[in-house]
């Protein structure tokens, strides 16, 4: 069965764990790192050398690094609205994927978390954030609207 590895706060496993769902994929899921610990155990960095989360494993395979990882499941389990031969569509899902990355993780962290632990809209940087995160957003949901991306869209649920 996939095991994964990483707690629930953290924006990488919760991209792993999203697309886990969406492929209903029948797994385990184990707390580490953070106030869970363990990433500093032999056994973990066995399967991560770099002691960080999330890590799967998938039979005999482990892989680690969350973008390898989503490679990993769509090009395994996700062939179809996940993963392409063609590598056209495929560099189209890459470019949003890795390109837009830092930038939305930086906003919805600075929202949500980061910076501040009041509201978003009762501070400066909470509504500066905000406002970028509704406008990367807008730009995602057109992106989607365009090219009628597939079943894994929030509009279309
Ligand atoms: N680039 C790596 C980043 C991995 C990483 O830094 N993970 C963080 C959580 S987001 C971590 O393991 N932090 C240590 C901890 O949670 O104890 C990836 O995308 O998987």
């Amino acid at each position: 069965m996939l095991k994964v590895w990483g707690r629930r706060s953290s924006f990488n496993v919760q991209k792993v764990m999203w697309l886990v769902g969406e492929l209903e994929l029948v797994h385990e899921h184990i707390d580490a790192g953070g106030k869970f610990g363990g990433l500093d155990a032999p056994a973990f960095l066995a399967m991560n050398p770099h002691g960080r989360v999330p890590v799967i494993a998938d039979g005999d395979a482990t892989v680690w690094e969350s973008h390898a990882i989503l490679r990993y499941l769509a090009a395994r389990h996700g062939a179809g609205p996940f993963w392409s031969d063609d590598p056209v569509a495929r560099a189209r899902v890459d470019g949003w994927m890795i390109g837009r990355k830092p930038r939305c993780s930086r906003i919805s962290w600075s929202a949500c978390s980061g910076d501040s632990i009041e509201p978003p809209k009762t501070n400066e940087t909470g509504k500066r954030s905000a406002h970028r995160w509704r406008a990367s957003s807008g730009i995602l949901k057109n992106w989607i609207d365009c090219s009628r991306a597939g079943p894994f869209c929030w509009e279309r649920r």
